[in-house]
């Protein structure tokens, strides 16, 4: 089965690998990459690529209309710790380049869309441990405000046009192939680089703040596999919970010492706590496993295994 994809912001931290895993599964030709601007030959050279930016509808109707695409993967965002610093263009880049694929949805020009979340939709008042699908939320950062406001809109145009979109509140995510930029989980990707550059890392969040993290094998399988889901199993049009593990700095820096034994974590925690704080420390995602069958299957332990063995490569 091909189809043809079109991924805003292709060139981020999970755009990269999406892009990949879609171009191995659709046909590379059939997958085009687009970014604000130019990412790593692999991104480049391994398929078709536009310059575009996400908040410009008519830029973005142009290439869905000239490569005749029928999906669309919104993952072009300003992450929590830089939407801090700059509130407005968070909101701006956030919600118009949601609109903008909500709109041609509606419009029929394109038939899917998939829209990512975030655990930053929950806030200070939102139960911490194992929080539930359907909770109060609150959230208290810039970030989590456009991430709530969206989920609203993905159930409204749902609801009120049949728009087809579908999302998953993803936890912290962990990669090896590209960089986070300006997350408050970035820390969890840092310490391993760090960990093999220096054997020290100081963590910009204290010890005992316990958050969800996935590694991002887990996060691209479980983005296919909403896509590919049977519509009529989606009771939620808003976005899914969706967890694998949560942990400590002190528990990644104890399983990186496992492997490098003279590794030594300090902590100086910055703006970024006060973040951290407001977010859940684990989260049920039953209604994910129940209605489209997400597992995941990456540990503490694995992630560790596989971060420092590719990051030594
Ligand atoms: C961030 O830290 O801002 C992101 C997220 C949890 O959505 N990684």
């Amino acid at each position: 089965m091909t189809k043809s994809i079109l991924i805003l912001g292709a060139c981020g931290q999970i755009g990269t690998e999406l892009t990949m895993a879609l171009r191995a599964k659709y046909g590379q030709e059939n997958v085009v990459a687009s970014d604000i601007r130019e990412g790593s030959d692999t991104i480049m050279q391994s398929g078709p690529f536009e310059l575009l930016d996400a908040t410009n509808y008519e830029a973005i109707e142009d290439v869905v209309m000239h490569y005749e695409i029928e999906e669309v993967y919104l993952m072009a965002a300003m992450l929590s710790a830089t939407a801090e610093k700059f509130p407005m263009r968070a909101w701006d880049l956030n919600m118009n380049s949601l609109f903008n694929v909500l709109n041609l949805a509606k419009e029929k020009k394109i038939d899917k869309i998939f829209w990512p979340s975030s655990i930053a939709v929950f806030g200070p008042n939102t139960p911490k441990e194992n929080t539930p699908q359907h909770t109060l939320m609150e959230p208290s950062t810039v970030y989590g405000i456009s991430k709530q406001s969206g989920e609203r809109w993905c159930e409204y145009y749902h609801n009120k046009f049949g728009v087809d979109v579908r999302s998953v509140r993803y936890p912290g995510l962990i990669s090896w192939k590209t960089l986070p930029g300006g997350g408050t989980t970035d820390y969890a990707v840092e310490i391993f680089h760090e960990a093999l550059k220096v054997n020290s890392y100081t963590c910009f969040l204290q010890e005992g703040t316990r958050l969800p993290m996935m590694f991002m094998d887990d996060a691209i399988r479980a983005t296919i596999s909403i896509m590919e889901a049977n519509p009529e199993k989606l009771t939620i049009r808003s976005s899914y919970n969706l967890a694998a593990m949560s942990f400590t700095p002190e528990a990644v820096a104890a399983s990186i010492k496992e492997q490098i034994k003279e590794f030594e974590i300090s902590y100086s925690p910055d703006f970024r706590q006060q973040i951290a704080d407001s977010w859940p420390s684990s989260i049920d995602d039953s209604s994910s496993r129940e209605d489209w069958g997400w597992q995941h299957e990456f540990d503490l332990e694995r992630t560790t295994h596989e971060m420092l063995s590719n990051l030594k490569n």
